[in-house]
């Protein structure tokens, strides 16, 4: 067995019970063998045990009272899985289907990705099987105050900056700044994804859904092709996939669906963007409920069938596993191109496997929706400095970081013999930095 190898069953028999956490090490290992060849200092100085191993886990409870006074409680949780480049960075979640293997599952991608943005930020993730929607503002509110409230005792500005993910936006930040700063008597950096007017940055909304396109263009050029005149598919409908659409739109493709949990809408000439903006964001609407003002929009109840769109390009950008090996023939039966991961872990490993051996263009999620925690970390910055940049400034940065990225990826696919695969290229390349800084900073 290799060292890899005996790294997966160690990480099965430690973790029998995270599945999303053993997947996402089983795609890491299964790209790391040719770099252990490579380098056996690595497996002398257990880099690999420890590198999937948390720094940190914790776990607290969550109590709070809804509008008519009742109690409940949730659970609170927040993975600091390597601090090794810098401070612990990453989302928090807010979803009924939060559990601790989701969080280090997404701790642990965020370690790799945070890598490959070029920038000191270790990686870390939190979150709540709180649901926030159904619920009032004032309820939100009590949620976030409560959360924040042990939160605050593990977290700043230079040790863990957490931002949003599902069911984190603008709102819930605020509440949970708010909290921090009545807590520490202090201004600082603490969050990312804050309002502009304290201290968020231009770009950090638009960023996940912009870099990605900007990935996206990137793979395509690479078989001098680009986004001009073609259909795209997109998942979901929160924050990563309204900027997405705004973006390919703005560089010349048709978006021709969009979802959510309950179902996907459709257009063959284009769905209004605004208008799913204004319900999703704004009224906190289901798609469902959305006007669709634009003649010929259907709507499918089932958000799974939304890969059974004939399309060129298709960016999942919903939820871990939305796409699995079959919706991935489907997608090839039907021309499609490219995929680009917006969302963490959307692809199954099934079709993953489906679109390398197809030759489709393929954007791993850590590498390809960097662009949201890599303007976080621009809004470090700028907060270190009490400063404020200009939409230009932010957007030109995160431009150059995601061409980086994808060139960080391609290049190290090449070299260890995985050319074309930027899923391989991308766990080599965003390991290979973390690793070199562990051995450098000795056996801890
Ligand atoms: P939002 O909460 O803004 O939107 C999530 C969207 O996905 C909603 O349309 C939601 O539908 C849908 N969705 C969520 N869970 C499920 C599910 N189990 N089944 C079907 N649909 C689902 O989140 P974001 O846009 O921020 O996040 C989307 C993805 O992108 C996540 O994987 C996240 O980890 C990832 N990501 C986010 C970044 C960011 O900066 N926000 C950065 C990098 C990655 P509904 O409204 O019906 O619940
Ligand atoms: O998955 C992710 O990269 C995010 N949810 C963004 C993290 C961040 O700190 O901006």
């Amino acid at each position: 067995m290799t060292y890899c190898q005996r790294t997966l069953e160690h990480a099965i028999k430690r973790n029998p019970c995270d599945p999303e956490f053993i997947q996402s090490i089983k795609e890491v290992l299964g790209s790391l063998e040719p770099v252990m060849d490579a380098n056996p200092r690595y497996e002398e100085l257990g880099i690999l045990e420890r590198f999937i191993e948390p720094e940190r886990q914790i776990i607290f409870r969550v109590s709070w009272t809804d509008d008519s006074g009742k109690v409940h409680v949730n659970r609170g949780f927040r993975i600091q899985f390597n601090s090794t480049i810098g401070p612990y960075k990453g989302g928090l979640r807010f979803h009924p289907s939060v559990y601790i293997g989701i969080m280090k599952f997404l701790a642990f991608e965020q370690v790799l990705k945070n890598s490959l943005t070029g920038l000191p930020i270790g990686g870390g993730k939190g979150g709540s099987d709180f649901d926030p929607k159904g619920k009032s503002d004032a309820e939100v509110m009590r949620f976030c105050q409560s959360f924040m409230t042990e939160l605050s005792r593990h977290i700043g500005g230079d040790l863990d900056v957490p931002a949003g993910d599902i069911g984190v936006g603008a709102r819930e930040i605020g509440f949970l700044y708010g909290q921090y700063k009545r807590i520490k008597n202090v201004s600082e950096g603490v969050l990312t994804g804050k309002g502009i007017t304290y201290g968020g940055s231009l770009v950090r909304k638009e960023a996940t859904g912009y870099g990605l396109v900007y990935f996206l263009e990137e793979m395509l050029k690479s078989k001098n092709l680009d986004i001009k005149g073609k259909k795209v598919v997109i998942s979901g409908s929160g924050n990563v996939a309204i900027h997405a659409a705004q973006k390919i739109q703005q560089s010349g493709g048709t978006v021709i669906a969009m979802s959510d949990s309950s179902g996907y809408i459709y257009n063959p000439d284009g769905i209004n963007i605004e208008m799913v903006k204004a319900g999703k964001e704004i009224e906190r609407k289901s798609i469902k409920e959305c006007p669709f003002p634009s003649k010929g929009t259907e709507f499918n109840g089932s958000c799974r069938e939304i890969w059974q769109l004939k399309c060129d390009i298709a960016l999942p950008c919903a939820t871990e596993n939305e796409l699995d090996e079959q919706a991935a023939q489907t997608l090839v039966k039907n021309g499609c191109i490219a995929v680009a991961e917006g969302a963490n872990m959307p692809c199954t490993p099934g079709a993953i496997k489906v679109f390398l051996k197809n030759k489709v263009l393929y954007g791993p999620g850590k590498a390809a929706n960097a662009g949201g925690v890599a303007t976080s970390a621009i809004e470090m910055q700028q907060n270190s400095m009490r400063m404020f940049w200009s939409f230009d400034e932010v957007e030109a940065k995160l431009k150059e970081i995601m061409i980086n990225i994808y060139k960080k990826s391609s290049n190290a696919a090449k070299e260890y013999g995985f050319e074309g695969n930027l899923m391989a290229g991308a766990n080599i390349a965003g390991f290979l930095k973390v690793a070199d800084a562990m051995i450098a900073q000795g056996i801890v």
